[in-house]
């Protein structure tokens, strides 16, 4: 039995759902934050995930930050070496997407130039009537990027864990490549 540790750092502009994501997550459904409460440094939570078909786990250090400034500056000084991004935008704000390529650089000026496993999560997809970004087109985006796109209600029960579950795959299936690549050697 494996156990790896990944620290994933949560971005997007404010109030798009972060933190409401990553709670969702962490208490399994248990904790949906009706009303707005802003960020102004990063909260960091933990919580191990179980690789399908295998006795291994990967606990993600889940590093919530600010989207406003000047508090996401800050938190910046916090995400050394991350391993792996998870970039939020509001499917009702085109705005927020447009920005996640910036956020993205962001967090990839922090990692030595590696390649980083990211997911873009357009989340409310629940406000269906209000939908502002195309499915088809954050798709492309995220692919360009290398990244797994996910659309999630944070609000609804299951569609909070899909981003994390597969950020989790992602980081323990480099791990298995460096891993085969280490023994070719021997
Ligand atoms: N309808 C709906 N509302 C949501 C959903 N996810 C989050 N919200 C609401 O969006 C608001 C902002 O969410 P937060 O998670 O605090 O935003 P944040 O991205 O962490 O913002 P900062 O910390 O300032 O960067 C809250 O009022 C949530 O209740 C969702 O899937 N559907
Ligand atoms: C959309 O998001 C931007 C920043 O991401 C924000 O400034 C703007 O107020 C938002 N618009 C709406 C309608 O929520
Ligand atoms: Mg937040």
């Amino acid at each position: 039995m494996v156990k790896l540790r990944a620290r994933c750092v949560v971005v997007g502009d404010a109030a798009v759902g972060k933190s409401t994501l990553c709670q969702m997550f962490r208490s399994d459904g248990a904790v949906f934050q009706k009303n707005y409460s802003m960020n102004v440094g990063v909260e960091l939570m933990e919580k191990s995930v179980s690789i399908k078909d295998t006795s291994d786990n990967v606990e993600l250090f889940i590093y919530d930050s600010a989207g406003q400034e000047p508090f996401a500056d800050t938190c910046e000084n916090m995400w050394s070496q991350p391993s792996m991004v998870c970039v939020v935008f509001d499917l009702t704000n085109e705005t927020s997407f447009k920005h996640c390529s910036r956020w993205i650089d962001r967090v990839q000026k922090h990692t030595d130039g590696r390649q980083t496993p990211g997911v873009l999560v357009g989340n409310k997809s629940d406000l269906t009537s209000r939908r502002a970004v195309d499915s088809a087109e954050a798709q492309a985006f995220a692919h360009s990027r290398g990244f797994q796109y996910h659309e999630t209600c944070a609000k609804e029960f299951g569609q909070y864990e899909a981003p994390f579950l597969s950020l989790a795959q992602a980081f323990y299936s480099l791990y298995q490549e460096q891993k085969n690549f280490i023994q070719s050697l021997v």
